[in-house]
């Protein structure tokens, strides 16, 4: 038997969607599965106990979502638990513990070595972790599991990641108490591909889903919301890095929910890049029920764009807000402040760009996470080799270390970055402001520019009285209610 553990407990709670569709081929391939989830668990560890007093598992998957909250400045690094959860289950029972997951994808063997497990699977865990257990239980030829990471006397051996071309999912969402999540955390994920072909200087997203887009059928996604919308559960957050890339799979995509008459039925959000994007897009996705768009507009500065190799311009970005304006999707605007040649002035321009095309809501993130083999990682080495460490930015001591929580803020922006930003913004309401370097754990519960969806209360609480959306798209009407 397989045990599949959720390991995220992180307020408001994300239902662990790679863990429902890796139990969903498990029982598809006839193994048996149980989920333990820990994330509505007040008392973790004794839930494990208990748990195994009474079960026997061969094998535990743990599934292991986010490394770090990638923000700056709580900087809260999620690894250490993940170890202590390990030594746990150590303490109650000796079968073996293969993790995985999309924080687990992107520093596998640093995870592995540091949490004491004895597998990983890199990438895709559907066909991995099936292909893991028939060899376990078979011949045990390690080199035929796809994405596998596993020890051999004292040296840890690592296959390719699993990132197949093709990917059918199990539609029934019923491993995980997705209700539960709905009720708690305001909404539930669906996946409509995987990877990214882009190449953005400093995202993770292809180290742990692939460089190329493996699209998923149109069909299956439809009868994915069905399953969901079955279960009561009518507002959902799609989860690709970014949803019309490519255009056509979008477009397909809505349609068959159109098809279907799911468009009245659910209401759901999307990350989208402001390219391509155009009106017939723009229609069809408010036709098929979409209510929101976050866009990832990183800046509203030319060569801060083309520094970040974004493939649109700024004023991608300023049509796609009015095609939103003009649709009734509520639209906000992720930006990435601090990266490499950011100054006073470009920041300026930014913001006065953000207010000037007035989308819903704008994240002025500031401070870019550092992930090993992106660009980023290059760039910082040369200013590093050139004596120059003004732009780091971490929380830990000791040498500089990619897998702690590692930011990035250009020197150019002086010793207050997030004050000089908070002065730009001006109280606009729109904005949800940086957090102040000198306060890393201000974040105060009651401040709804905090957008930070680590313990934030405030979204839990509107949650639970009701609130239903994307994060951002709660605190705007909580600040909307507040004016
Ligand atoms: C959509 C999304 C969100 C939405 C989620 C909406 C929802 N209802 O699900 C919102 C906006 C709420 C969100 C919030 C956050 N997110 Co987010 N999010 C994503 C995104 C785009 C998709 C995540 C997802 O569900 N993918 C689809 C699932 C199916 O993939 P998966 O989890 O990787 O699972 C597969 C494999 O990993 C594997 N697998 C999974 N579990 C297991 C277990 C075993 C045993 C095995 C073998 C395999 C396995 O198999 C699965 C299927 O193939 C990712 C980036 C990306 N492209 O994936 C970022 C991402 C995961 N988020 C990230 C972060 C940092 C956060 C926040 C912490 C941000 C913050 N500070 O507020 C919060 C955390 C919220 C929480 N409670 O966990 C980072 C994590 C990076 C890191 N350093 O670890 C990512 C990678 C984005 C990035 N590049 O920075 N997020």
């Amino acid at each position: 038997m397989l045990t599949l553990i959720n390991t995220n407990r992180m307020v408001p709670a994300i239902g662990p969607l790679g863990l429902d569709y890796v139990a969903g081929s498990v029982k598809q391939a006839g193994l048996d599965v149980e989920v333990l989830d820990l994330c509505f668990e007040t008392d973790p560890a004794g839930a494990m106990k208990e748990y195994f007093g009474r079960r026997s598992p061969e094998l535990m998957g743990l599934s292991f979502r986010n490394a770090d909250d990638s923000f700056w400045p709580s900087a809260d690094w999620f690894v250490p638990e993940l170890r202590d959860i390990i030594e746990t289950i150590r303490g109650v029972t000796d079968a073996p513990v293969v993790l995985g997951g999309i924080g687990y994808s992107i520093f596998p063997e640093q995870i592995l070595k540091y949490s004491g497990a004895d597998y990983g699977i890199c990438g895709d865990g559907e066909t991995a972790m099936v292909a893991l257990v028939r060899q376990l239980q078979g011949q045990r030829r390690f080199d035929d599991v796809p994405g596998l990471l596993w020890r051999d006397n004292g040296h840890i051996r690592s296959n390719a990641p699993c990132w197949p071309p093709v990917i059918t999912l199990s539609t029934a969402r019923d491993s995980v108490d997705n209700v539960r999540y709905f009720r708690e955390g305001g909404q539930c994920g669906l996946e409509t591909k995987r990877g990214c072909n882009r190449n953005c200087i400093y995202c993770a997203d292809p180290l742990a889903k692939g460089n190329t887009l493996r699209l998923r059928d149109p069909g299956e996604i439809a009868d994915e919301a069905q399953s969901l919308l079955s279960q009561g559960i009518d507002v959902l957050h799609l989860c690709d890095a970014e949803f019309n890339v490519p255009g056509h799979h979008a477009k397909a995509i809505c349609e068959e929910l159109v098809n279907r008459s799911l468009g009245d039925r659910i209401r759901w959000y999307a990350y989208l890049s402001p390219s391509p994007f155009d009106a017939e897009l723009a229609r069809a996705m408010a036709r098929a029920g979409c209510v929101g768009i976050n866009f990832t507009g990183d800046s509203g500065c030319e060569s801060m764009l083309r520094t970040y190799r974004q493939q649109h311009g700024r004023e991608d970005l300023a049509a796609a807000v009015k095609l939103c304006r003009l649709n009734n999707i509520a639209v906000m605007v992720d930006l990435l402040l601090g990266g490499p040649g950011e100054t006073p002035e470009t920041i300026r321009e930014t913001i006065d760009f953000v207010k000037h095309i007035n989308p819903d809501c704008a994240g002025a993130s500031l401070g870019v996470r550092v992930y090993p083999h992106t660009a980023m990682e290059t760039i910082v080495a040369n200013e590093l080799r050139n004596g120059n460490d003004t732009g780091i930015r971490r929380r830990y001591d000791g040498p500089i270390d990619l897998f702690k929580p590692t930011f990035y803020i250009s020197g150019a922006l002086g010793q207050r970055p997030a004050e000089m930003v908070r002065d730009l913004i001006g109280g606009d309401q729109r904005f949800f402001e940086p957090a102040l370097d000198a306060a890393p754990l201000e974040s105060p519960d009651d401040d709804a520019a905090n957008y930070n969806y680590n313990e934030n209360t405030l979204i839990a609480d509107a949650i639970s009285n009701g609130a239903r959306g994307a994060y951002w798209d709660i605190l705007r009407r909580l600040r909307n209610k507040d004016q």
